[in-house]
Formats: structure tokens, sequence, C-alpha cells
């Protein structure tokens, strides 16, 4: 038996999204008190650990994503007394609070940028900045140092006229990315995670980690948007496992969240012998419904490529000593009933096939807020309800390139990272419980139904499935420590099916992600453990998932 796989297997990780969990000050805004004061709905869903989305200082551009100062807390969200006081009755109700930590970049607020646009040398050399030809200008600054877009739209450099250089910025012209290449900055960043575990913090997840090593030579890309050059770039490895000794964290629960990722990087960052984070995000299975790759353009989903896309990722992570973190869902993503299921004819169904399918996977399961209640995309009808920097640039890129306004809602409505940062509905009165004063987002007008009071009444809610699932895998060691081997032969059919074995116990589990009746696999002998429908049945009914056990 290996003691770390038994120990982050059999942990069960919920994210918040601090803006939208439970505003505590009526100015419609979650906040860490707001957090504090629902710690024993966590404890009641029996969740381990708390993934917190940044509170620190910011000018919010990218909701806390454009740090300004790594450690203090953002005034909006409280003071370090409300997040110690938050820590502190965490870990008394046996929950572990892990911090998000955005290291590829930070704001252009942050005193280091502040500096470098003054003009001091020592400031200059912490960020991606290139000289611009001799004679540039604002008007006319001439071409940036390379054709690499940003991942919110647009070339990925800014033009500073006061230095007549150009800054990289992969992601808002605001969050300025970091140079890992000097010492000094991997310094300040170590010195980072000392003092949050100064505060007796002992878990942390790294911010889109594996961009931050950037090639020695900027070139164009001509095959892509520059991602190839930059993600799983040639110093990772070694600033990573820097990073964890100095920062000293080796062996504390902690997560990567790797963009545009291979499955061979991930073996890398999570196989314990290379000291570097227990477990990797990646996205790939998250793209299954990209027309050719593209976040922007609609297909349905397809499921042979999601069955083998979990085939590869939970059968080869295994076989090369690595950790899959396992998810449907977190602030970036649409609501994942109303993506990979049908929220309107099998709402219940659809909701909790798909945290079957993952927590019984190998691997650790995240749950995002609202996700345990079946929480579904937004009902916006105009533009003017979002608020994410990404949805807002994206509803003007699509008219550029030539959709009409009605086509270009219809995609963002589909794709807004907004879809999944609604407020957390609480109950059924006004705001959801969620705030005294006016949301800084516009809840689902589902809420009166669908929502933690009433989930809670229910023996048979969405809720209710969560904590089973969560109650299982702290019971059954085949699913904290089995190996996994996905059922072959299944091309052109809506099923996914895997194995899970330890010894002598056998656990199938079977999905159907689709509307229609098909045929079960055999499970001759085996007893329910958990699934979706009462009834037994050879068919497997809409959206079902069931999981049997042979001991
Ligand atoms: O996300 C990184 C990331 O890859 C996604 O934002 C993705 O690029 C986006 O959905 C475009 O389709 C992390 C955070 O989770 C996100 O909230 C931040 O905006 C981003 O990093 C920058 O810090």
């Amino acid at each position: 038996m290996n003691p770390r796989t038994q120990e982050l297997g059999s942990k069960v990780i919920y994210q918040i999204y601090i803006k939208s969990y439970q505003d505590s000050d009526g100015d419609g805004m979650g906040d860490l008190r707001g957090i504090t004061s629902r710690l024993d709905y966590l404890a009641d869903l029996g969740v381990d650990c708390v993934w917190i989305t940044p509170f620190f200082p910011s000018p919010q551009n990218d909701n806390g994503y454009d740090v300004s100062d790594y450690c203090a807390i953002e005034p909006l969200y409280g003071t370090m007394d409300d997040f110690e006081e938050l820590a502190r009755e965490a870990r008394a109700r046996g929950i572990e609070v892990m911090l998000d930590m955005v290291f590829n970049h930070t704001s252009t607020e942050h005193e280091w940028f502040k500096k470098a646009l003054s003009g001091d040398p020592k400031y200059l050399a912490y960020y991606k900045f290139v000289d611009a030809a001799p004679g540039a200008t604002a008007d006319d600054p001439g071409k940036p140092p390379t054709n690499w877009e940003s991942k919110f739209g647009g070339n990925a450099w800014e033009y500073v006229p006061s230095l007549n250089k150009w800054y990289l910025h992969l992601f808002d012209v605001t969050q300025a990315d970091l140079d890992w290449d000097n010492p000094e900055v991997r310094e300040e960043l170590a010195n980072v995670l000392r003092f949050w575990r100064g505060k007796g913090v002992n878990c942390f997840r790294f911010d889109v980690v594996n961009l931050i090593s950037k090639p020695n030579v900027l070139e164009d890309d001509f095959e892509g948007d520059g991602r190839r050059f930059y993600s799983d770039g040639p110093h990772i490895h070694e600033y990573l496992q820097e990073l964890v000794r100095l920062g000293g964290i080796d062996g504390l629960m902690t997560v990567g969240e790797m963009s545009s990722t291979s499955l061979q990087s991930c073996i890398g960052y999570s196989n314990p012998s290379n000291h570097e984070l227990s477990m990797c995000f990646n996205f790939h299975h998250l793209k299954v419904d990209y027309d050719h790759g593209d976040k922007w353009a609609l297909k349905d989903p397809d499921i042979d490529e999601l069955r083998e896309l979990f085939r590869s990722w939970q059968e080869e992570m295994a076989a090369g000593g690595g950790w899959n973190a396992l998810f449907w869902s977190n602030h970036d993503q649409p609501r994942p009933n109303s993506r990979f299921g049908d929220t309107e004819r099998f709402w219940y169904e659809s909701s909790t096939l798909l945290p079957t399918a993952t927590h019984l996977m190998r691997g650790t399961p995240y749950i995002y807020q609202g996700e345990e209640l079946g929480q579904t995309i937004t009902d916006f009808t105009s533009i003017d309800q979002y608020r994410d920097v990404e949805s807002i640039n994206y509803y003007r890129i699509l008219q550029d390139r030539g959709c009409t306004p009605e086509e270009a809602f219809h995609i963002v409505h589909a794709r807004s990272r907004d879809d999944g940062r609604t407020p957390m509905a609480w109950n059924d009165s006004p705001n959801a419980g969620f705030t005294t004063g006016t949301p800084w987002l516009a809840l689902v007008g589902n809420y009166p139904t669908v929502n933690a009071q009433a989930e809670m009444a229910d023996p048979h809610s969405v809720r209710a499935y969560f904590k089973r699932l969560i109650a299982l895998r702290k019971a059954e060691p085949v699913i904290q420590e089995g190996d996994v081997r996905f059922v072959e032969g299944l091309e052109g059919s809506p099923i996914i099916a895997f194995w899970r074995t330890l010894g002598k116990t056998r656990l199938l589990v079977q999905c159907n992600f689709s509307g229609e009746e098909v045929g079960a696999l055999d499970a001759e002998g085996s007893e329910l453990l958990i699934g979706n429908y009462d009834e037994p049945s050879d068919m497997l009914r809409p959206y079902e998932a069931r999981a049997t056990i042979w001991r």
C-alpha cells in the first residue's frame, strides 16, 4: 500500500470562488467572513479541504487573478484577522484551506511593476520586457516582439511609450508575466510561500504554473497562438523543484493548473520522486465540445474523444506514477450539467452522472461550489449582464470575425466563464441568501428550487448524492487506491465505463452520456454501490450512472 496514494486518494477538495460564495457585509460580493459562516455546511458535506480563489489585494480586472500584493488581504474580502479566523475555524472542523498562488504574472498595479515602469532596472528584470524598434511611438509602436495571442484575445504584448519597450501578458493587459529566468523573482515567490506557511497554510494551488518558463528565443508562431513555445517550457521542472524546496512545501498537498499540457509533463509534475507537486489539473477533457479546438466555436461533446482522454489520463498517469486532480467544473468553465447533460429534461440525472464518473476515478476529486446542488449555466439575455473580461472581449471579437450580435451572444452564453460564477444559491429568499445587497453578478433564475436549504431537506437531492459519493471515497479503499482500467470496444456508444480493482475487490462504473436508453454492461454477481436511478434495469437509462462492486 502506497501511503501517498492512500492519503491523496482519500481526500475531496471543494473550490470556493470567493466573490460568489457568501457576502457578510451587504456589498454584493462574497468575503472571508461569509465563508467562515458556511463552514458547517462544508463540514456536513464531508470535504477535507477548501481551495479559495485569490483574495489578495487586486484591482479585480480578472477577479483577483491580477494580484498586486501576495502577502496581504484585499479589503473587499476582509482582513488578515478574518483569514486567520477562517483558517482556525476550518481546521477545528477538519478542513484545510488551500491558497491560490498566481505566480505566472502580477497585476500591473503591483509595486514591482510600478517600479519597473519608473525605469528601475532591478524591477524591469522582473518582467518580460523587450526593446521596441528605435523611433517607435505610442501611435505607431511597430510590430510586437512576437505574434503570440493573449488568452483573453488580442496580441500578448503591450507597448510602453515611456520605456520604448514591450511587455508580455499572456492574459489581460493588466496581468504582466514575470520573468522566472531571473533568480530574484524565484526567490521573491518562494518568500511568498514561506509567508503563508508561517500562517499555518498547508495546501496550495498554483495558477497556470506550467506557463512560467518562457523560451530563450522569442519567435513568431505560424501554426498557433504561441502556446507551444511557453507551455511546459524549457526550465519548468527545475523552477518548480526549486520553488518547492525554497518555499518549504515538499510533501504538502499541492495542485498545479496546467494549461495545454501533455500527459508526460504531468507525470513529471506529480510523480513524488521529482519533488514537484501532488497533482495536476489538465483541461483536455473539457475541450471535447470545442469545434476544431476553438473554445468560441460550438459543437456537441464528442463522447468517443472524452472516453479516450479519460482512459489515457487515468491509465497512463497511473503507470507513470502521476496523480490527477479530477474535475468537471471550476470558475473558468460553464456548468458541466448544462454542457454534457440535458438539464431541461434530466436535470437530476445529468447533475449526478458527471460526479459519479470522476469521483470514482483514480485521483483526487474537486467539487466546484454549487456543483453539489446541480446549479446550471446562466439564463442571461443581454451582454450587459456579463462581467468577465474574456466574455466581454470575445463578444466583440466574434462580431469582428463576422458573427451577428445574436450569434456572438449565443456563443458567449454557452461558453462564458460567468456561466459558472453566478452566486451560490443558499435558499429561496431574495438573492438566494447570498447577499442583502445587489449581487455583483446576477443569480440563475432557478434558485427558488435549486438551492442548498431545499436540497439539505431532501434525501434524494443532488447534494445528498454528492454526500454519498464523498462518504464512499472515505469508506472504500478500492476507490482511494485501486488500479484503473477502461472498458474497451465502446466506440460509437454513449457509454463510458471503467474498472477499479484492489485485491479481490472489483468495481465497475458505467455512465450513459446520452438521453437515450442503451444496453448496460453485464455486472452479474455484483451489488449496487451507488447509482442515480432507484429501480434495477438491464438498460442504462438517460444519463444513468451506476457503480457495482464484487467483494
Ligand atoms: O486560468 C487559466 C486558463 O487557462 C483559463 O483562464 C483559460 O485560459 C480561459 O478560460 C480562456 O478560455 C487561470 C485562472 O483559473 C483564471 O481564472 C485566470 O483568469 C487565469 O489563470 C489568469 O490568471
